[in-house]
């Protein structure tokens, strides 16, 4: 028996973590953490360490099995692509090209060949119903990133090796990773150590949480004020006058139209707002001010909240007046190898109203919480064939009930996955896609969201099953046999078929057009880095990853995609909502629905798609309603009784785990639980662990400024059974 090593990252989350495959006989072994992987294995976890077991996940899908009646029966990849194309085709036809919607989800942005060829097939379908992640993740950082600094991609690192006091509002790292729009590998391990050398640790959390704990300060913020805690920061800076002077007159234009906002907010009505004490907020922003290295890290906390955006923002303004951008010990703007915000310049031109809704696309899509009424309200654009790349909506996503209900309605439902899903029980066709562990990936678009200049090719350790195919080969497959031009560029088909030709002729599978030419432009056309031009060599010769160079300040201002190459701290829709808010009665919550639903993430859980398996959360594969002791005496409930928890949308019945974790008024579900995985293949009953929490949640609220949907704030009333 032969036994190969074989040096890769993990992509199941953007920690990357290198790591060390041990395979026999196309079988996975071991994966260990990559100690010569330069940049990236320190945050190797479970989740990694069992990446194989979905690779031999007993229900994955092998081949493409249609639906027939109840059943799914395989078929071959021609038949699939075949019938989806004609009957793509006919709704197309029939009702033009808006008639074709897709969603794609979080594990496509970790292929880099999936995302280009799914967008060559969007353009060439001409559609403008794309919906996407961002709606239920990172949208207010999109917004914000594209207002103050000219690009949405546009996303600050964290120079944590050089931070004196770390504000982390609406992260919990010590189980997430320091990731998602930055990738700084070990980072919350790096900033306890910063700590143990006298760094400051502040979390603004209203859960205390793994990080919380092991901060300085924590901070239980009342969900969805962070905004009001971050203005009150912000107004002690700018009346206390701990500005950076330099910064804000020469890197930032907008600094009045921010004091004249704080002149306007109260600070014991915002303190009352978002629950933290008035001395607490303006010690904290002294001394955030008065540090030399600084930084506000601001993420999913945040953003999965009517005020997300106004938060965000407030977070970057911080940061900003006090000095923090391109400094050490705050936010960087790290170039990178790949122009990214150069190639997003260039997805700039997509915009479009959605049509029941009304509203504009947010970085190229339009929110997930729009996708059931384009489904189901009848007239030209309605979606009629949905494709779903990478995702599992009904899950992920507010109100899934609503969502599922429109799924059953439509004509075609196709589903790129590795097993058939919550969010795929109504697929006509199932289409098998790899496991990144049997698929290559250069990563080329995130190489300026790592915390380091730094490549690494993503090599295969296994072959993937022979019915399954890469995605960019199914979007490619799928747009030749539709007809219609592939990146919705003339010529391109043409040059596509001549380009498998030859491979065919000559034997060489590696000249027919696919993400490897891709690579190697990206490459060629890669920016110097520390003043050397990276050569597909340096890319292929380094299984472990390379490191390009030191970390460099410098880059933020000439970077700055903005017309007049300032930071704008003051874009006027933000302005003008925060002072909508300001004017807005404090929340309360509504008669009935006592409690705010929060969420957490598990280090063993990623999103809704690892809980089934063996190796993770063996000590019980469910979900439970953590209540706070008072509340629990409140409702008569104990650890461990069963309870129902409700909104005006929908209702769980779940364990209850109390503990004074969580803030008094909430109580905390994870998100990710209760998706049923089926077994299209042997017919036997789906497999489900834990309840959906989103199904709690209202579709219709909404971030107005980023559209994403307000996950973390839903209200919900709590009974035991
Ligand atoms: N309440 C609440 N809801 C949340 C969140 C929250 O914090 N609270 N977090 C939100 C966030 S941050 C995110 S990113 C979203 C995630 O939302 P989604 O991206 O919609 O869903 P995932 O749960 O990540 O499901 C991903 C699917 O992709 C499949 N998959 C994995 N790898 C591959 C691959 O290589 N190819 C293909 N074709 N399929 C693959 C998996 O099997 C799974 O079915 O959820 C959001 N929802
Ligand atoms: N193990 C694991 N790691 C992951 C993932 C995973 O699913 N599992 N997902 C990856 C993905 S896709 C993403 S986007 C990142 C997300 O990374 P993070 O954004 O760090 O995600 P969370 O761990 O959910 O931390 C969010 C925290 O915000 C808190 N919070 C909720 N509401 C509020 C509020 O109103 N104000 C404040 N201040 N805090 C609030 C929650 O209690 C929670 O502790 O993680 C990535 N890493
Ligand atoms: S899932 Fe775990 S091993 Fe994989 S990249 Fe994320 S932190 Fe690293
Ligand atoms: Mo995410």
């Amino acid at each position: 028996m032969t036994s190969t090593t074989v040096h890769t990252f993990c992509r199941y989350c953007l920690a990357s973590c290198g790591v060390e495959v041990t395979v026999e006989d196309n079988l996975v072994r071991k994966i260990a953490p990559d100690r010569l992987n330069p940049h990236s294995w320190h945050d190797f976890c479970a989740k990694g360490r069992t990446a194989a077991q979905l690779v031999e996940h007993p229900r994955r899908i092998l081949a493409p099995m249609r639906r027939v009646g109840d059943r799914y029966v395989e078929a071959s990849w021609e038949e699939a692509i075949a019938d989806i194309a004609a009957r793509m085709n006919a709704a197309i036809e029939a009702d033009g090209p808006d008639a074709i919607g897709s969603y794609y989800g979080n594990p496509s942005g970790f292929s880099g060949s999936n995302v280009i060829f799914m967008n060559a097939w969007l353009d060439a379908v001409g559609t403008h119903n794309r919906y996407f992640v961002g709606s239920v993740d990172q949208n207010a950082m999109h917004v914000v990133a594209e207002a103050m600094y000219g690009s949405m991609l546009m996303a600050p690192v964290s120079d944590i090796d050089n931070c004196d006091y770390f504000l982390l509002v609406g992260t919990n790292p010590a189980v997430s990773a320091w990731n998602w729009l930055e990738t700084v590998p070990g980072g919350w391990r790096r900033a306890l150590e910063r700590q143990k050398r006298g760094a400051t640790l502040v979390v603004v959390d209203p859960i205390r949480t793994e990080s919380a704990d092991k901060a300085d300060l924590h901070l239980a913020v009342r969900p969805g004020q962070d905004w009001a805690l971050l203005l009150a920061m912000v107004k002690v800076v700018l009346d206390e006058g701990l500005e950076h002077r330099g910064d804000c007159a020469d890197l930032a234009v907008g600094v009045p139209e921010i004091r004249r906002l704080a002149a306007e907010a109260d600070l014991d009505d915002l303190a009352a707002r978002c629950g933290v004490d008035r001395v607490t907020i303006e010690r904290v922003a002294r001394e955030f001010a008065a540090a030399r290295g600084a930084m506000v890290v601001t993420r999913t906390g945040v953003s999965l909240h009517a005020a997300g955006t106004v938060a965000e923002w407030l977070g970057h303004v911080l940061n900003v007046i006090t000095g923090r951008m391109d400094r050490p010990g705050g936010r960087r703007f790290e170039p990178g190898y790949v122009d990214a915000l150069r190639l997003a310049d260039l997805a700039k031109g997509t915009t479009h109203v959605s049509r029941v809704a009304g509203r504009q696309m947010v970085a190229g899509a339009h929110a997930l919480a729009e996708l059931p009424d384009e489904i189901t309200t009848p007239g030209p654009g309605q979606i009629k064939a949905l494709l779903i790349n990478c995702g599992n909506p009904v899950v992920s996503g507010p109100d899934g009930a609503k969502l599922d209900r429109a799924l059953a309605t439509l004509d075609l439902l196709v589903v790129i996955d590795l097993v058939q899903r919550e969010s795929h029980r109504h697929a006509h066709w199932l289409l098998p896609a790899t496991h990144w562990l049997e698929r290559d990936d250069l990563l080329a678009f995130t190489s300026s969201m790592h915390d380091e200049p730094y490549v690494q090719y993503g090599r295969r350790a296994v072959e993937p099953p022979p019915g399954a195919r890469e995605e960019w080969r199914i979007f490619t497959d799928l747009t030749l046999a539709m007809g219609r031009p592939l990146f919705g560029v003339r010529g391109m088909n043409a040059l596509v078929r001549a380009t498998r030709r030859a491979a065919a002729l000559t034997g060489r599978p590696q000249l027919a057009f696919g993400p490897r030419w891709i690579n190697r432009i990206v490459v060629a056309t890669a920016r110097k880095v520390n003043g050397r031009k990276l050569r597909w060599r340096d890319v292929a010769d380094n299984e472990h990853g390379l490191v390009l160079g030191p970390r460099e300040f410098g880059h933020f201002r000439a970077a700055l995609r903005t017309p007049d190459k300032k930071v704008h701290a003051a874009p006027p829709q933000f302005v003008a909502r925060a002072r909508q808010l300001l004017r807005e009665p404090r929340p309360a919550a509504p008669p009935g629905y006592p409690f705010q639903l929060g969420n957490r993430r598990h280090r063993h859980s990623m999103n809704s798609w690892l809980n089934e398996l063996p190796g993770l959360h063996p000590a019980g594969k469910d979900n439970t309603v953590v209540i706070h002791p008072d509340d629990a005496t409140a409702l008569g409930v104990a650890d461990g009784d069963r309870v129902r928890v409700f909104s005006p949308v929908g209702a769980v019945e779940v364990r209850a785990t109390v503990s004074d974790q969580p803030r008094r008024g909430m109580v905390v579900l994870d998100h990710g639980w209760g998706s049923r995985v089926f077994d299209p293949r042997g017919g036997g009953p789906p497999q489900s662990f834990g309840v959906n929490r989103n199904l709690l949640v209202d579709g219709a609220a909404l971030d107005p400024l980023s559209q994403t949907s307000t996950l973390s704030e839903a209200y919900v009333g709590v009974q035991k059974i």
